[in-house]
């Protein structure tokens, strides 16, 4: 076994040469201060790619969604939700411990709800119910295979969301994912929405780094949020520089890691022993099923492992790979195979 093909994530991928110089080069000044020329760019540069009046750099995507969230609501308030979402199940119940509150979760086969299924989980102005305070929708949604929310669909949901009095986030950590895969610019995805926020650190390779977008008002909302909430930064121009080395070289380049997943998913459903449905592949995300008695995931994933592939469970039987600028098509067939190998013994 020579080298190990890594499929857990896209956020697993390692800074290129031409990324850590643009790092090295970057001009920086105190963050605090409002003074990093580099920050203040990339903040510039994402708001008008999104369509919004202003971003703020944060140091992760769950810092993005939680300091919009703490932004959007009042403690005791209620975020309607799909039941699969990132901010819900993947942020170590930040909502309940600092935005003090609770999940509306709505039950989605692919991580898209309706208008009609939003208006059943709004909540009545009855005193003695928690209120409604914000409606946060995840494209491309993760645990929902990857799947693309369409401007239309987004649309529907927001005005819905809007016709209720709530504000809609995004939570676009890989938007530009929905956008490789359609051609939608993310500025039309991100239009029906009062804030999004987007993730440097997943298909896009930098090291690290999120931007949350919307109105000024919002954003200086969010600025005091992310000091509370230890997120003040000093020269991180250093780290604002890979964003934008991201997303200006490795934006047009996710339709490969698109390609590589259909390749992926069309290898793996030859498989016997594992369920995998090839339509829903519609990005970088690669959900299966194991049907092969005596297996379950932590099974496959440790004999994978030794035969040089990584991915993550998804409960007992469930795994999903993810592809990402770091694997090649030639990975991905030895991944195939290995994989087939790893079933069979
Ligand atoms: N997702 C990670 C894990 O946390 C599950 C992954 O490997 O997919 N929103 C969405 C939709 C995400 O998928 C993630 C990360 C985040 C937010 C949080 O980003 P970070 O990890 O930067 O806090």
């Amino acid at each position: 076994m020579s080298k190990i093909t890594d499929l857990r994530s896209d956020t697993v991928t390692l800074p290129s040469d031409g990324m850590r110089e643009a790092m090295m080069r970057a001009k920086v000044g105190d963050d605090v201060y409002g003074e990093d020329p580099t920050v203040i760019e990339l903040q510039r540069r994402v708001a008008e790619l999104l369509g919004k009046e202003a971003g703020l750099f944060v140091p992760s995507g769950t810092m993005a969604n939680q300091v919009s969230l703490r932004a959007h609501t009042e403690p005791g308030d209620e975020v309607i939700l799909d039941a699969g979402g990132h901010s819900f199940n993947y942020e170590s119940g930040a909502t309940a411990a600092l935005c003090g509150v609770q999940v509306r979760p709505i039950t989605t086969e692919t991580g898209v709800f309706t208008a009609a299924q939003l208006d059943e989980a709004v909540r009545p102005p009855a005193y003695y119910m928690p209120q409604s305070g914000l409606v946060i929708i995840e494209n491309t949604n993760n645990y929902g295979g990857g799947t693309v929310w369409s401007v239309e669909q987004t649309l529907q949901v927001a005005r819905r969301a809007h016709h209720h009095g709530l504000p809609v986030h995004l939570d676009g950590a890989r938007l530009f994912n929905a956008q490789a895969a359609t051609g939608v610019s993310v500025k039309e995805f991100a239009a029906p929405v009062d804030s999004a926020s987007i993730c440097l650190s997943k298909g896009l390779g930098a090291p690290v780094g999120s931007v949350v977008v919307g109105d000024r008002q919002f954003i200086t909302k969010v600025h005091r949020f992310r000091k509370m909430f230890g997120g003040g930064m000093r020269q991180v121009g250093f780290l604002a520089a890979a964003g934008l080395y991201a997303i200006e070289h490795n934006v047009t380049r996710l339709v490969d890691d698109h390609k590589n997943a259909k390749r992926l998913a069309e290898g793996l459903a030859k498989l016997d022993g594992i369920e995998l449905d090839i339509n829903r592949v519609k990005t970088n995300m690669v959900f299966f099923k194991i049907t092969r008695s005596g297996f379950d995931s932590h099974a496959l994933l440790e004999r994978m492992r030794k035969l040089g592939v990584l991915a993550n469970p998804t409960g007992p039987m469930g795994i999903r790979l993810v592809t990402h600028l770091n694997v090649d098509k030639h990975d991905i067939d030895t991944a195939v195979s290995s994989i087939a190998e790893a079933l069979n013994r």
